[in-house]
């Protein structure tokens, strides 16, 4: 990889950028993970390549979330895996999460080259492999989900995906929290917690909300979770990429 000078003014895009290209080269990520990636680029420039205070504030809610389940599962694409595989692993382990690995473009070998790279970053326990369980009204391969990880999930975190498992597992009644940059993304539009935010920076931030949270009372954790507005959230997101230019 071509080193990336710390002073260059697109350091952290860039570095990402290598992330997934060393994904793809590994067998983690698929191709189409390339064109993800430059969707979420494109959108995380007009958000200005920072948490804004509004996904912070997702943030903190999914964190309450995840620390409220009975059963929370973390689902990990390519992407994900190329991006974020040891602070999905500490995220995990601060929410008590199960990690689960869910593929659009699904092969076995992927499934598996994912799962150990998750076991290298410090997973115990990775889920998905077995595909004992069905999500309702899926044709394609992500339906495949395993009966005891997101099949009995009551919240999931769904990261960069398009819409329609989201939908479909609002329709099993689970409450979805959505990591994506784009905030009229069918994904986002359906999530119980929206997080417009890179996953580069938006898995660490909701890690250190539930470390700040982990002596709160179930009583805290509902306040958080019931004072978060979906709706504003989506609108600050948007209306930041509208304001783009405009002083
Ligand atoms: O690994 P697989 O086989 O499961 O395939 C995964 C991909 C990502 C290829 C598949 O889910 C896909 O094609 O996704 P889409 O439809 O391109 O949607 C990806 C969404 O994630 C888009 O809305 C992007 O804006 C967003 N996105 C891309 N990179 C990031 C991101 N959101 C947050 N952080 C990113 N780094």
């Amino acid at each position: 990889m071509t080193e990336i000078p710390e002073d260059h003014p697109r350091h952290d895009s860039l570095v990402t950028r290598h992330r997934i290209e060393d994904g793809v080269d590994a067998g983690i990520t698929s191709r189409q993970g390339l064109i993800a990636q430059g969707r979420g680029e494109a959108y995380d420039y007009l958000l200005g390549e920072e948490t804004t205070p509004s996904a912070d504030e997702a943030e903190r809610a999914a964190a309450a979330h995840l620390l409220l389940a009975d059963h929370p599962v973390l689902s990990v694409n390519g992407n994900v895996a190329a991006l974020v595989p040891g602070e999905i692993v500490e995220l995990a382990e601060a929410t008590g999460a199960d990690v689960e690995v869910n593929l659009f473009n699904r092969t076995e070998e992927r499934m598996e080259r994912i799962a150990d790279y998750l076991r290298e970053h410090g997973a115990e326990d990775v889920k998905g492999l077995t595909a004992d369980g069905r999500i309702p009204g899926l044709e394609h391969e992500r339906a495949k989900v395993d009966a005891d990880g997101i099949g009995d999930a009551d919240v999931v975190l769904v990261p960069l995906e398009d819409g329609d498992r989201a939908e479909a597992l609002a329709e099993m009644g689970k409450t979805e929290l959505v990591i994506d940059l784009n905030p009229l993304s069918r994904s986002a539009q359906t999530a119980s917690v929206p997080i417009i935010d890179n996953i580069v920076r938006a898995v660490p931030n909701v890690t250190a909300h539930a470390r700040d949270l982990a002596d709160a009372s179930r009583e805290e954790l509902t306040d958080i979770v019931e004072g978060f507005d979906r709706e504003a959230a989506l609108e600050a997101a948007e209306a930041r990429i509208r304001a783009v230019g405009e002083d």
